[in-house]
Parts: C-alpha cells; sequence; structure tokens
C-alpha cells in the first residue's frame, strides 16, 4: 500500500507539471471509480462463483437496500473531495511537500476514531501518534528534493488543499471502517456500494468544474500513458486501503504505511546505495519508538473494584 501510494504521489505530481495537454483532473478521479468498481465486481464475482448469485446479490444489496446505499454515499462523497483535492494540492506543491503535510491526517484519523468509534486511547497512545507524526515528517523531509518547474503555482490554494485533504481521510476512513465493521456485510459488496455513488459524484465534479471544456475537448483529452498509469495506481491502491482498514483498522495503516517509508527506504540504502541523512535516522527511531510505545498493554485500571482496591491497600498497609 505504502510503495502504491509514494509511487502515485510522486506520479500523479510528474503528470500534473510536464506536458502541455493538461488533462482534466476531475476525470480521472472518475475513472478511478469506475475502474475500483469493476475490480470490485470481478472479485464478488469470483466470492460468489456464479453469475446467478452475484446477480441476486448485487441486487439485494443495490436495489434492494437505498438505505445501506445511503450510508455509503457519505464517504463516497468525502473521498471525492479529498481525491479532487489530492489533483489540486499536487498541482500547486512540490511532492515531498506535500507527503510531508499530509501526515497530520494521522492524529485527525486518531480524533475520528475516538469520537465516531468511541474508541479511547491512553496518553502513551497519544503520544505515540504525534511521535509517528513527527517521525514521518522527519523521515521524508528533503527540501533539497523541491524541484523548480515551469508552471504557475500557488502555494496557499495547495496548503489548503492539503488540509480539507486531512480532514477528509480522517473522517471518511472512520465511517467507512465503521459501516464495515458494524455487520457482516462482504467488503466487496461494501465497496461496490460506495463507488456506484462514488460515479455519480465524481461525476457531477466533472460537470461542474470542467463541463463546457470537457464536451469541447473531449473526456480523455491529454490522456497520456503517465496519466493512465495515475489513474491505474489510484485504482489499486484504493482497493489496497480498503483491504487494509478491514483487517486492521485506520490507525494501525497509519502505523503500518510509516513503518514501510522507513523499511522501504533500508531497502534503497541497500540496493541503491541511498544516502542516509540524520533526518532519517532521528525520523525513524522516533517511528520505531512509536509503534513499540502504541502497542505497549494498556493498565486497565477500570476492572478494579473500588472496596476491592481499598481492602487491597489496607491489606498491604497491614503487610507493611
Ligand atoms: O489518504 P488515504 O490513504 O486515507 O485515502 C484513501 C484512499 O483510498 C480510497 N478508498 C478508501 C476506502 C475504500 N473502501 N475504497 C477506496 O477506494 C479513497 O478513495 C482514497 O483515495 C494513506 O493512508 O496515506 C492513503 O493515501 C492514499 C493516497 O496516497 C493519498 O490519498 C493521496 O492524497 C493512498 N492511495 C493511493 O495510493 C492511490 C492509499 O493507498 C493510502
Amino acid at each position: 500500500m505504502t510503495l502504491v501510494a509514494s509511487t502515485y504521489i510522486v506520479a500523479l505530481r510528474y503528470t500534473r507539471t510536464v506536458g502541455t495537454d493538461l488533462y482534466f483532473s476531475t476525470t480521472a478521479v472518475c475513472i478511478a471509480e469506475v475502474i475500483k468498481l469493476i475490480l470490485s465486481l470481478s472479485i464478488l464475482a469470483k466470492e460468489t462463483g456464479s453469475l446467478g448469485r452475484l446477480m441476486s446479490s448485487l441486487k439485494e444489496h443495490t436495489l434492494g437496500s437505498p438505505k445501506e446505499m445511503l450510508k455509503l454515499s457519505v464517504p463516497s462523497l468525502v473521498y471525492a473531495v479529498q481525491n479532487n483535492m489530492a489533483f489540486l494540492a499536487l498541482s500547486n506543491l512540490d511532492a515531498a511537500i506535500y507527503q510531508v503535510t499530509y501526515q497530520l491526517k494521522i492524529p485527525c484519523t486518531a480524533l475520528c476514531m475516538v469520537f465516531m468509534l468511541q474508541r479511547s486511547l491512553t496518553r502513551l497512545q497519544w503520544f505515540s501518534v504525534f511521535m509517528l507524526c513527527g517521525g514521518v515528517t522527519l523521515v521524508q523531509w528533503n527540501p533539497a528534493q523541491a524541484v523548480k518547474v515551469q508552471i504557475e503555482q500557488n502555494p496557499l490554494l495547495g496548503f489548503g488543499a492539503v488540509a480539507i485533504a486531512v480532514l477528509c481521510s480522517g473522517f471518511a476512513g472512520v465511517y467507512f471502517e465503521k459501516v464495515l465493521k458494524s455487520s457482516d456485510t462482504s467488503l466487496w459488496v461494501r465497496n461496490i456500494q460506495m463507488y456506484l455513488s462514488g460515479i455519480v459524484v465524481t461525476l457531477a465534479g466533472v460537470v461542474l468544474s470542467d463541463g463546457p471544456q470537457v464536451l469541447e475537448k473531449g473526456f480523455f483529452y491529454g490522456y497520456s500513458p503517465s496519466v493512465w498509469f495515475v489513474v491505474f495506481l489510484a485504482s489499486v491502491g484504493g482497493l489496497y486501503t480498503s483491504v487494509v482498514v478491514k483487517y486492521t483498522d485506520n490507525i494501525m495503516k497509519g502505523f503500518s504505511a510509516a513503518a514501510a517509508i522507513v523499511l522501504s527506504t533500508i531497502a534503497s540504502v541497500m540496493l541503491f546505495g541511498l544516502q542516509i541523512t540524520p533526518n532519517f535516522t532521528v525520523g525513524s527511531l522516533l517511528v520505531c519508538l512509536s509503534i513499540y510505545l502504541y502497542g505497549l498493554p494498556r493498565q486497565d485500571t477500570t476492572k478494579i473494584q473500588p472496596e476491592a482496591s481499598s481492602q487491597n491497600l489496607k491489606e498491604k498497609l497491614l503487610v507493611v
């Protein structure tokens, strides 16, 4: 997931800054939803085993479940905003700066989990969440990477887009996790429900933001092989994300992504002789320490009854 995500961000930035026939980013977000729907349908078809069963399952979970469809339209709308914001941000900010600022999604996701899933984090876990955020920022910090480009950029607009993307990522991720884990409906059915409304919402985005130009130049205007590569990564990355959230949770997604960033850099050092910077060393230590601290067993004081604990105290005092 992390390898796909890192490649995605760099490739996306490349397609927004190189070349003259700039494609409509809203169409790329929309096409990714269509591909994710097709892939999820194929996986569900494999799971159900026959076309008949696939059709009846689809009918039951889409046309037959308008309430569920409505529920899933919430994260699809929020993800549509987030995915469009990523394009806007990467049209105005360098990929490395985007990666670093986007790490704010880690504490934002933790906050959403506390409020929306009623999860509680100990003080130490909160501390480790912020330590992780700082660690990943340091690991990826390399101002020398910022490359000057010829296109006009508006960094303020870019940072505004990152802020919206951070909020959307935290909220939509936790909302989807809540819906997914509150019933035994299959992940692929949930994905299909979400991508169906995702297609409608992102298509509305195309019409509202680029309608007249798309009519004039065509939906696939400016689609070079590298743009198709970005669309492909967006689709595969989205499906990976849903699998990661199913088997772990959104905070673990943040932690595993961070660990993989460190591991992939170490692999680059061994394979390609990449130079390690002091920032990387300190950042990696912070990431490892935060993962260790987050996973420490909680000291559960809620199970101790007041009478029992005062009784314990009396016994201890007697011993003393
Ligand atoms: O920001 P992030 O994910 O939380 O965004 C989640 C992405 O996954 C898609 N999704 C989510 C749930 C679901 N059931 N199906 C999905 O298709 C959403 O549409 C959204 O695109 C991360 O944790 O850092 C991660 O980052 C993205 C991506 O790098 C950033 O959003 C870029 O701004 C990664 N996506 C890709 O690599 C394509 C994701 O894997 C991990």
